[in-house]
């Protein structure tokens, strides 16, 4: 009797069924397979290195003391996946969740989530309509596209020179977002858009786009997609004698693009940005981030890795303070969040969810290496 009455004590505990229990469930959620999967697991072990931190530290919530226990899912990049993980953590009635890491996977999550009222940060997501539906759940540690795509679009013209610019994107939310927002800007400051091409996130053949860019002699290549494509489309532009500067945003600015690339990259020819970044002292506690991650995981950062573990840390920090981690009571501290102290730099939401103040960290290649040019608020 005394081992059935534990036996339904846990079972309520682990499914989330009671929020005065003694395991509280966090979920993350990435890609871990598919083409990008170096970039979600690499988001999967911020939430790691955070759980364990945390547990090792000791949680009390409400008085009572807690363990954490992080529920990891795979939504492969794909939004049809991403909503059938987003309805299985809200079955499991998840305290929170921390991703997704893409755009295209994050906002019809969104809608799951909110209609369940469980909070989300995505740690990556550049979206701006992630943000924009009116969700009171979603929050986002990262600048958006607009700030991304203008930017770039802006140092193109400016910075690098650049008269005419051709861009390609790979028809995800993220792509085709930072690919608009970099050719407003770049029309805006007096440049001109000479070619308009798109590929898909799954492709590796880009002849075909590439020769019609290569026949406008543009300036710069913007590629709104992520780095896996990126990395054989540069390869292909070095085939085909495109000597264009190449740009794109966040979804390329990753360790994985100069491996994916190889030797196809020359010094100061890609340049792309970051949508986050710490400046001065906070460089130490980034720098402190990046060790441990090595040591612990034996890889480097790939781009996100920190905002995970900063999103998943100020999550647990308000349900703290709120006494809960009941979404219902916690979610207002959350969204109060105001200075969190992170590796990424202080957090706090405006009214929308979104990052104040977000910065961005503008990277270039040089020796086969991403380093940092400049961060921009
Ligand atoms: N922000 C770049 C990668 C994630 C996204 O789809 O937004």
């Amino acid at each position: 009797m005394k081992l059935k009455t534990v036996a339904a004590a846990v079972l309520a505990i682990t499914s989330g069924l009671a929020f005065a229990q003694s395991v509280v469930t966090i979920a993350h959620v990435g890609p871990t397979s598919g083409a990008i999967a170096h970039l979600g697991k690499d988001n999967e072990n911020g939430a790691i290195m955070a759980v364990e931190e945390i547990n090792a530290a000791g949680l009390t919530i409400g008085g009572q003391k807690v363990t954490l226990k992080l529920m990891t899912e795979d939504d492969g990049a794909d939004p049809k996946q991403g909503t059938a993980v987003a309805q299985k953590l809200a079955d499991a009635k998840v305290a929170g969740v921390i991703g997704h890491l893409n755009s295209g996977t994050t906002i019809p999550a969104s809608k799951i989530y909110s209609d369940a009222g469980i909070p989300q940060i995505s740690p990556s997501a550049t979206n701006p309509k992630y943000t924009r539906q009116g969700f009171k759940t979603a929050f986002r540690v990262v600048a958006d596209d607009t700030q991304l795509g203008g930017t770039l679009g802006r140092y193109a013209v400016n910075t690098l020179k650049g008269k005419t610019v051709a861009v390609i994107d790979d028809r995800t939310a993220y792509g085709q977002g930072v690919a608009e927002e970099f050719s407003k800007a770049v029309t805006a400051a007096g440049g001109k858009v000479a070619a308009k091409e798109f590929t898909t996130d799954k492709a590796t053949d880009f002849n075909a786009i590439l020769t019609t860019i290569k026949g406008k002699k543009v300036d710069v290549v913007f590629f709104g997609g992520m780095d896996a494509v990126a990395g054989p489309m540069l390869r292909q532009m070095k085939s085909l004698g495109i000597n264009a500067k190449f740009m794109g945003g966040d979804g390329i600015c990753s360790t994985e693009l100069v491996k994916l690339a190889g030797d196809a990259i020359t010094d100061n020819q890609v340049y792309c940005a970051e949508a986050g970044g710490v400046e001065g002292k906070g460089k130490v506690g980034m720098d402190a981030f990046k060790s441990k991650f090595k040591a612990k995981f034996g890889t480097e950062v790939q781009v996100y890795a920190p905002y995970v573990y900063d999103s998943l840390k100020l999550m647990v920090a308000a349900m703290v303070k709120a006494g809960s981690s009941d979404p219902a009571k916690y979610l207002p501290v959350l969204a109060a969040t105001k200075d969190y102290p992170g590796v990424t730099g202080p957090i706090s939401f405006d009214e929308k969810g979104d990052i104040k103040g977000g910065a961005l960290t503008l990277k270039t290649v040089r020796g086969g290496k991403l380093e940092e040019i400049a961060v921009i608020r």
